[in-house]
Order: structure tokens, then sequence, then C-alpha cells
């Protein structure tokens, strides 16, 4: 006890004094301050800026957060120059809903939620460098978000183009697809429609193949490698195009397998393919048809093409196609399986070898013929057929499929029906939001000159205020009835124009933060030249699943735009990228509201204290999996603290380790760097409980102490900067070193090695790890049964393999 500098008796662990004063200590001394300094190797960590909700911080959200706080920690002590922050993706319709109902300005409910928000974060000790803090509602941060807009225009980018958006009949709005659960109405549970309505869209697909080929070249977990690639859906095959009997129209079909088209017994269209309208007439069955496309309009893509779904579909009688291959006339049917946003929206089926063209056949008694040796079709599609050979296909009879493939490509291009094709699924990104709080796209429209973007001087184009945040009943944006701000006149040619009202998405924002960081000030440009060379990229992004799709994909997009108009200096922005699970509720359900299962982190953080907070979410579970709240659990990590707390109470003297607790420290030291690097600081935690066990048991000397604070401050660095300076080691724990641990000391210093007679084991001894050949014999010859091996007998030769075996020849 006489240890502690100050305030002896030793006190109470109490974390409430002593949390809020290191965190005001680190405030003050600008601790966790990133300079640009080209002298220092950088370390780049990034965890996703949260969105400013009203409900405030979620527990879900320190888990993440504190696993790479642990690795920015360790990785300063290491002598790096961590440049860690945090900031709000403020924009978005949670609070636009919010401040709707409330009659409150969002800015004002953003300001609220920001503030909430910072508070609670400070409250958990990240070593965030709040002086690089941004919010994406900010005009001095959206002014740059604006500005890439104008570029991705002006390079062709971003076009406008008719769209089907989601719309609610009832609250007469476009809705954000956000904003649409199970096809209905978020907010009223309307069954939502699809409109056409002009959008803006963002060219994501003209950076398709690079998307895909960068993912080679970073260190992204391979469920997000795999994700992004499906997402992308490169599929490379052919366009073959069909003749409709009777008529000057082709119907254009894409497929993987040109190889199949001797088996091609039908075709199916979309429901929504123009033909169907275009020859109503022709369509003997058309209120059949009718009946049909009503029913389909009610499904979502996804349950339309559902694997496991029931095939329905309706022959569209009078219209027949004809193979290209061998002039058959087949039936033309439309199904919702084919769908019109993919490749041509229509197929030509081969019920052969597709499972879903099979149920169909069956389902509607269409033939099937088989192209591939093998199989038996009258059970079920044969789709294995890497290795099969081609059958009843004419010209193709023989080859293998992968021959086939490029023999009827090359035949169909010949004979001018049809070509090779790669198809994407991907889709270009629909970037407007008839919204009020985002960024407004900063285009005016004139009569004479089109789209003419606002100059950039003239950048921020600010939201102007309006009376009301509520869309219009025509589903405009309400920024649509500010007159004084829509009218303006033409940058080109003076004459009166108007202003484009519809604003950014959420995504927006997101999708370039990460380079604001790196100079968030500077108001010449987005970020300066030498501050994107020096901390670009990102080394390790860590973030949910959630957004591999959407937030990951988008952002990877932007920063390759701006790699190529040279304005960044990495093709990639994120070097790494690994992803956490969720935490649910005590009951194992996902916590909300409605279920009453929800934690609030001051309340943690109120009973228990950060550093508990902290230990309890790294220590709940394997990082990437979703695990279940546990209060027992938390309480556990606090009396682990506790008895941290007083272990200080009784260090002895000691200014290297104890030679019994020698191998432990070393040990210690390699697992918990390893694991902390790893996001594993679960097993970490588990090795430092390990090591107070034994400290409780064998005593701990100030050296021990010392460099079990060190390891344990990443994860609780209040209390451990706390004791150290009760303890009075030199000067403030947070500018200390990491410790080191030597190889040779993390194994065990006594060895047992067996001891063979002419090549028999005979018995083992135990020895020191580093014993001399002398000292192996002498142990080996005081054993007891050495005696009772070599009675009446010589010893020829003795022979010690270090650490292995003792060999001894007898005669
Ligand atoms: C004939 C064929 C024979 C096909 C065979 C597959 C197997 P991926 O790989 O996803 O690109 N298809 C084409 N467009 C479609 C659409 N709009 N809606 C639904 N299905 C569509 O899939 C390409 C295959 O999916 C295409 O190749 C086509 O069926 C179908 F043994 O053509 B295939
Ligand atoms: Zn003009």
């Amino acid at each position: 006890m006489q240890n502690f500098r100050k305030g002896t008796p030793m006190k109470e662990y109490d974390p409430k004094q002593i949390e809020k004063k290191w965190q005001d200590f680190w405030d003050e001394h600008e601790t966790y301050k990133a300079t640009l300094d080209p002298e220092k190797k950088k370390f780049y960590p990034l965890v996703e800026f949260p969105y400013p909700s009203g409900q405030g911080l979620h527990v879900g959200h320190p888990r993440p957060y504190t696993a790479l706080d642990i690795v920015a920690r360790k990785r300063r002590y290491e002598g790096e120059n961590v440049i860690f922050t945090m900031g709000w993706d403020a924009f978005g319709l949670p609070t636009e809903n919010y401040a709707i109902k409330n009659k409150i300005h969002p800015r004002i409910v953003t300001e609220r939620n920001i503030e909430n928000f910072k508070k609670q974060l400070k409250s958990l000790g990240f070593s965030f460098d709040w002086s690089r803090e941004i919010n994406t509602t900010d005009p001095k941060y959206y002014r740059w978000t604006q500005w890439i807009f104008l570029q991705l225009f002006k390079r062709g980018l971003a076009y406008k183009e008719e769209m089907p958006v989601n719309w609610c009949p009832s609250c007469k709005v476009g809705l954000a697809n956000e904003e649409v659960v199970g096809g209905k109405c978020e907010r009223c549970g309307t069954v939502v429609k699809h409109r056409r309505r002009s959008q803006w869209m963002l060219r994501i697909t003209e950076y398709a193949d690079r998307l895909l080929e960068g993912l080679d070249t970073v260190d992204f977990i391979e469920p997000v490698k795999i994700q992004q690639r499906n997402w992308i859906g490169k599929s490379v095959g052919a366009e073959i195009h069909f003749k409709v009997k009777d008529t000057d129209t082709v119907l254009h079909v894409f497929t993987t397998r040109p190889d199949t088209l001797f088996g091609a017994t039908y075709m199916v269209v979309a429901p929504e393919h123009p033909i169907v309208t275009d020859y109503a007439d022709k369509i003997e069955n058309m209120d059949e048809v009718k009946a049909y496309l009503a029913e389909v309009e009610k499904k979502s893509d996804f349950e339309r093409t559902e694997l496991s779904k029931e095939k329905t579909g309706v022959p569209l009688k009078g219209l027949v196609g004809i193979n290209p291959a061998n002039g058959k006339e087949i039936p033309i049917w439309i199904s919702d399986y084919v769908l019109m946003t993919y490749g041509t929206g229509a197929i030509m089926s081969v019920p052969g070898h597709d499972q879903r063209d099979w149920e169909f056949a069956k389902k509607f008694d269409l033939p099937i013929i088989p192209v591939i040796e093998g199989g038996n079709v009258e059970e079920e599609a044969y789709t294995d057929v890497s290795e099969g050979i081609m059958i009843n296909s004419d010209f193709l009879n023989g080859k293998s499929v992968k021959d086939a493939i490029d023999t009827m490509i090359q035949w169909i291009t010949e004979n001018g029906l049809g070509k090779k094709q790669t198809n994407y699924k991907l889709r270009d990104w629909v970037f407007s939001r008839q919204r009020y709080w985002g960024e407004p796209i900063p285009l005016i429209h004139c009569d004479e000159c089109g789209w003419v973007p606002v100059p950039e001087d003239e950048l921020p184009l600010e939201l102007p205020e309006v009376e009301n945040y509520e869309p219009t009943d025509n589903g405009q944006s309400p920024l649509s009835e500010v007159e004084d701000w829509v009218n303006t006149t033409c940058p080109k040619c003076g004459k009166p124009a108007k202003r484009e009202t519809d604003t950014m998405p959420q995504w927006a924002g997101s999708s370039w933060y990460y380079l604001r960081y790196t100079d968030p000030k500077n108001e010449d440009v987005l970020a300066s030249k030498e501050a994107l060379e020096y901390f670009m990229p990102v080394d390790w992004y860590n973030g949910g699943m959630e957004h591999t799709t959407l937030h990951l994909l988008y952002s990877r997009f932007w920063h390759k735009f701006l790699y190529d108009i040279g304005v960044v200096n990495t093709d990639e922005p994120y070097q790494k990228r690994t992803s956490h699970g969720m935490i649910l509720g005590e009951d194992g359900g996902k916590m909300s509201k409605s279920r009453g299962n929800v934690v609030n982190p001051d309340d943690i953080v109120n009973r228990y204290g950060a550093d508990t907070l902290r230990t309890y979410e790294m220590f709940i579970g394997d990082f990437e999996k979703s695990v279940p709240w546990s209060e027992n659990g938390v309480k556990g990590c606090r009396r682990f603290l506790e008895r941290v707390w007083s272990l200080a109470e009784d260090i002895q003297d000691g200014d290297v380790y104890r030679k019994d607790m020698e191998v432990l420290m070393h040990q210690s030291i390699k697992k918990v760097s390893y694991d902390y690097e790893h996001l594993k600081a679960n097993t970490a935690i588990a090795q430092l409980m390990t090591l107070v066990n034994i400290f409780q048991k064998n005593g701990v000397n100030r050296k021990e102490f010392r460099d079990f604070l060190i390891l344990l401050n990443p994860v609780a660095p209040h209390i451990t900067e706390e004791l150290w300076e009760a303890l009075d080691y030199e000067g403030y724990l947070c500018e200390t070193h990491w410790p080191t641990y030597d190889e040779a000391k993390t194994v065990e210093d006594v060895i047992e090695v067996p001891v063979q007679f002419n090549g028999k084991v005979r018995f083992k001894v135990v020895l020191n790890r580093n014993a001399s050949q002398e000292e192996a014999f002498k142990v080996v010859h005081e054993h007891e049964d050495f005696a009772k091996q070599t009675e009446g007998k010589t010893v020829v030769k003795e022979i010690y393999v270090p650490g292995k075996i003792l060999n001894v020849v007898i005669k």
C-alpha cells in the first residue's frame, strides 16, 4: 500500500472519478492528436462513423470501436503515428421524419443528436483525434461532396433517367428503399407501388471490372470479397437473336450457355418485356396475360427469383419464336422468374440443363431435349456438366462443353445471329431523393443549355430554409416549393433557369469521408496532396457486413474515380477490411425497443464504468460472431478489474521478472500482442486473467505489474493509467512503449528427453532446455534406472541430440 503515490490508504476502485479524470487529461494534452510527420510511419485505422440517431449510442457501436482503439493504442506504443478519427454521417431520413413530426429544423435535431453521441463516445475513452471530427451536414464538408458530384457529372458519370421508384399511394411520397419494409410503406403500412420518375444516376457500372480486379489487390476478409463479387455479378456468355415468326421483331436473349442452343425448346420473356404491349393485338389470350401481369406487380424481385418458388407463367398465344440453330418453331411464354432488369429480359429455355427451366417445363408440359451426354432429364435438369460431351446438337456433337461454347459463339457471330456478351448484375446507382435533409444536387436546368453545373466557386450550394420539410403532394422534394431558391439564372447563358430540387442519398457523404479526416479543415481542396500522400490508404477499415454492397462498394467507386482524375494517389481506399458480429439482446434476439431488450451503454458506464464496458465487449465472444448480451458477463469483467486494482496494494520490489514468472510474462506479451492485432481481444483478456490469478497466488513485482498494466491498457485505458500514476512508474502510461518479448523465453526452461539404450526408449529425464552434453549425461547417469539398464554391460558410446533424445550404446 505504501507504493501509492497519492491517497493512502488505498482508495476503492471508483471508475466514475478516474475515468473522467483521464479523459480530461488526454483532451488537455492532445494525447491522440495525429500530425503529418513524414519522418514517422503512419497507421490509419478506421471505424465506420455513426449516424447520430435520436436513440443515442447502441451497445453495438463500442464493439468495433474498442477493437480498433486497442490496435490504435498498441501501435502508438510501438512508435507509429496513428490517425484515429470520428465524425457524423448525419443526413438522412430518421432525423428528417423526427423533424417533420416535431416541427423542429433537422439541423437542430442533428446538432442535439451529435452532442449526445459525442458525450457518449467520449465517456468510453476512445483514443480519437477529436480535432479531426467531421460532419457530413456541415456546408464546409458537403461543399466537397457536391464538388465530387460535379466532377462525375462533367465526365458523363452522372445522368438523369426515368426509373421506377417506390411510391406510397396513401402518404403520396416516393420512398427510399430503406423505407420499404416487406413491400409496405414503413410509416403507414400501405402496399408500395412502383412509379416511374426521372432520377439522377451514377454510372458505377462503368467501374464494374475495376471494382472486381481491385479486390485481388486488397486484404479484405473473404466473405466481403465474395459478396462484392456476387453483387457485381459478372457473367460471360452470348447474346443470341431469335426471330419472332411473321414479324420483324428479333428477341435478344442473354445466355451463359450458348452451347445448349439446340436444347432451347421454348422462350420466356419478363412480364414487363415490351413485346407484350407491342403485340397486344396479336396475342390471343390478352386477358389471361393481363391478369398475370397484375399478380406479378405485387412481388419483389427477390420473391420472384427465389429458387424454391412454384413456377408460374402464361404463354403468349399467337407469338412464335424461331430457334436460330435449327430453325424450329418454339413457344414464347411470360413468367416472373425472368427479370426485365437483367440481361435482355428474355431467355432461351433449356430445360434439359437448367433447373428453373426444367421445373417450368415439367409444370407446363413443354419439351425437354438433352444436349449433353449423361444425366436423366426426365428426373431433373442435368446441370453439373463441366466434363460433358455434346449430343443432339448437329455440328457441336462430340465436342466438350467448353469447346462447344466457343464454337457456338463463333457460329452465331459469323451468321449475324448474335455475339459474345458480358453481363453484370450491378446496376447504376440511383442518386436522387425527393427529400429535404440531404446535400442539394448542384445543377441548374436551363431550357437552352440543358443541365448546367453550379460554378465551383459558388459551392457549397446550401440548403435553403423551408417552412415545411414534408414532401409535396406530387412527390416532389420540399425544395421545389422554395421559389426564390428554385428560380435562378443559367450560369452559362444568363437566362432564367431552375435548380434541381432533388437531394443526394444517404450514401453520398460517407463515400469519401475518410479522405477528409486527413485534412479536415482545408478550404481550398477536399484534402491537401501532402495529407493524402502521407495518410492514405486507410490501413485497416472495420465495419458492418450490411455495408458490403452499398457503402463499401460506393466508396471504392468514388475513390477510383478520384484516382482517375488525379485527386488521390491510391487506386483503392482501404488496404484491409474486417467485420464484427452484432450484439444481441440478452434473450438472443435483435435488440429492439419493441422486444424490450435494449441495453443502454450509458447505464453500463454509470453502473460499472467504461473500462468494464470495453473489457466486456471485447471478452463477450469471437469478434466476427453475433453474441447475446449478458449482465453476468459484465459483472465478471468488473470483478476482474477490481482484482487488478487490489493487486496494486501489494507490489514487491524488482525491476526484472522473477525467475518463475519469466516464461509466463514473455508468453503473455507474445499472445496479447498477436491477439490484439488479429481481433482476438477475447483470448488476450483470458490470458491477462490467467496472469492476474497467478499474481494473486505468487505475488507480483514492480516490473511484472508494469508490463501487465501496459498489456491491459488498450482494453482498459483508465484504470491502468490511474494505477500507473499511483504506483509512481515513469511518466504517463500513455507515453510508454509496448513491451517486447524474447521468443526463446516464451517456452518452458525444462524439457523431457527420452533416453534410448540400443535404440529402445527405456526412460525419460527432465533436463534444463539449455543443458550441455556433460550436464545431460550427468542427469542420465544419476537416474535410478540407469544402473539397471547397464548392469553387467559396458557403455560404448553416448550421444545427446540437444532437446530431442539421448542415445546410449551398450555391449
Ligand atoms: C440458357 C441456359 C442453359 C442458361 C443452361 C443457363 C443454363 P448468370 O450466370 O446469373 O448470369 N437468364 C438470363 N437472363 C435472365 C433474366 N433476365 N432473368 C432470369 N434469368 C435469366 O445467369 C445467366 C443465365 O440465367 C442465362 O443462361 C439464362 O439462362 C438466365 F443450361 O441461358 B441461361
Ligand atoms: Zn442557359
